[in-house]
């Protein structure tokens, strides 16, 4: 007996193989798998297969008629900086007439905008933005998500922000993955004293997050304006000695190496890589680091240089597609809407981006339960109003979504 039954859905299980996955017992056709089933039992993926080769007496507590509409696995939004308060609007004013993000955020501008709205927030509201954002991704087929700290660079905040992504988890239905983001700038109290602020943080902060088990990962910010390489391996080492796995914002404005050095440290993504090089390439090939492509921030900056896709693609890296859901660079609430970019603008297939946005993301949050339709898997799924797995990331308009799993839970649209 199984606690639930899905027929007749249209099913991309995004499983390797094939491009928008396969079925035992039945070819892929170029646009999923027709006349599929998928059983759940105890939060997991019980069976997958066609309608047609169900057990005889196959039964269920709960069924769910597909009526020939597309099952996916749900969605992994692997990059967010979804928790800030305050408003960046006014800069990309300034961008549109001229100015760049560097002389922004040199003149106090950019990030630390940001840290002075997040430290002024106070913990109540970072959770209900926190709440609300996280409802806008939920709405739009997501069932696990990555948030950054990173707003906050001082021991109170940073932890205020993992917290309020924590609790945001416990109340929602969908998995929240936290990652410890100190090294994003350089806060105003360390002005000019960067090497002192990498003290603090990797003799204060890092370790009250990691005791206190607010991150699951470490990340930085690897750029000229940001933090050298030298700087992030001293980051690397110690999230190591804490067992705390690695991920780095590498090669988004210029090739610093940060896609080598986090594969050295055999990190979960590199993520950006606009300006990656033949051996950043070759480097998380070897070390089977996902690459982690963020189209919202090229838009959102109005980039020319696009990021080696082709290269990776050849090389075997897998790629994964994120929002980047910040402020400042990428104010996207929408995963498909990413989807769409990493097609139309990086050149991505629509399977690419579905596998993006799946398989390949929950590989960049270490997550190996879920991001296909397998036997297994945890039972994260989304029933879309849609026929063919294409339309996930041909549309810019919010996916019509009938119906998210989550963990073998039944939820309903809407999900606000
Ligand atoms: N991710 C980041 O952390 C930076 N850029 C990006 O794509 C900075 C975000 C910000 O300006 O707030
Ligand atoms: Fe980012």
């Amino acid at each position: 007996m199984w606690d639930l039954l899905v027929r007749d859905a249209r099913l991309a299980t995004m499983t390797p193989g094939a491009p928008w996955g396969a079925v035992p017992g039945a070819p892929e056709a170029g646009a999923g798998v027709a006349g599929g089933a998928l059983a759940v039992r105890d939060g997991r993926i019980a069976w997958v297969g066609l309608d047609r080769d169900l057990p005889a007496g196959a039964a269920a507590v709960r069924e769910l008629d597909g009526g020939g509409r597309l099952l996916t696995p749900g969605l992994v939004d692997c990059h967010t900086h979804l928790i800030h308060a305050g408003s960046r609007a006014a800069e990309w004013e300034a961008r549109l007439g001229g100015a760049t993000y560097e002389a922004i955020a040199a003149a106090g501008g950019g990030i630390l905008a940001t840290v002075r709205a997040t430290r002024a927030a106070g913990p109540e509201r970072l959770l209900s933005l926190a709440l609300e954002r996280i409802g806008t991704l939920l709405a739009g087929g997501v069932t696990t998500v990555e948030v950054k700290s990173g707003y906050g660079l001082d021991l109170e905040t940073e932890l205020a922000m993992l917290r309020a992504a924590r609790r945001a988890g416990a109340l929602l239905p969908v998995t929240v993955r936290t990652s410890y983001l100190g090294l994003h700038a350089v806060p105003p109290e360390y002005l000019g004293r960067a090497e002192r602020y990498l003290e603090m943080v990797l003799g204060e902060v890092l370790p009250a997050a990691a005791a206190a088990r607010l991150a699951d990962a470490v990340d930085a910010y690897c750029e000229p304006h940001a933090f050298s390489p030298a700087q992030v391996e001293r980051l690397f080492v110690e999230a190591g000695r804490l067992g705390l796995p690695v991920k780095l914002h590498a090669e988004q404005r210029s090739d610093s190496g940060g896609a080598a050095l986090v594969a050295r440290h055999r990190g979960l993504s590199a993520d950006h890589l606009e300006h990656l090089s033949p051996e950043g390439v070759a480097a998380l090939a070897a070390a089977g680091t996902v690459a982690v492509l963020l189209p919202g921030a090229f838009l959102h900056l109005r980039e020319s240089r696009h990021p080696p896709v082709a290269a990776l693609r050849a090389a075997g890296v897998p790629m994964a597609v994120a929002t980047d859901w910040n402020p400042g660079t990428s104010p996207l609430g929408s995963l498909t809407t990413a989807m769409n970019l990493g097609c139309t603008l990086f050149g991505l297939t629509p399977a690419e981006a579905l596998a993006g946005a799946t398989r390949h993301a929950a590989r960049a949050l270490g997550l190996a339960d879920r991001g296909a339709l397998a036997e297994g898997l945890r039972a994260d799924l989304c029933l879309w109003n849609l026929e063919h797995p294409a339309e996930l990331a041909a549309s810019l308009a919010v996916p019509s979504l009938a119906t998210r799993v989550v963990a073998g839970a039944v939820h309903h649209a809407p999900h606000r």
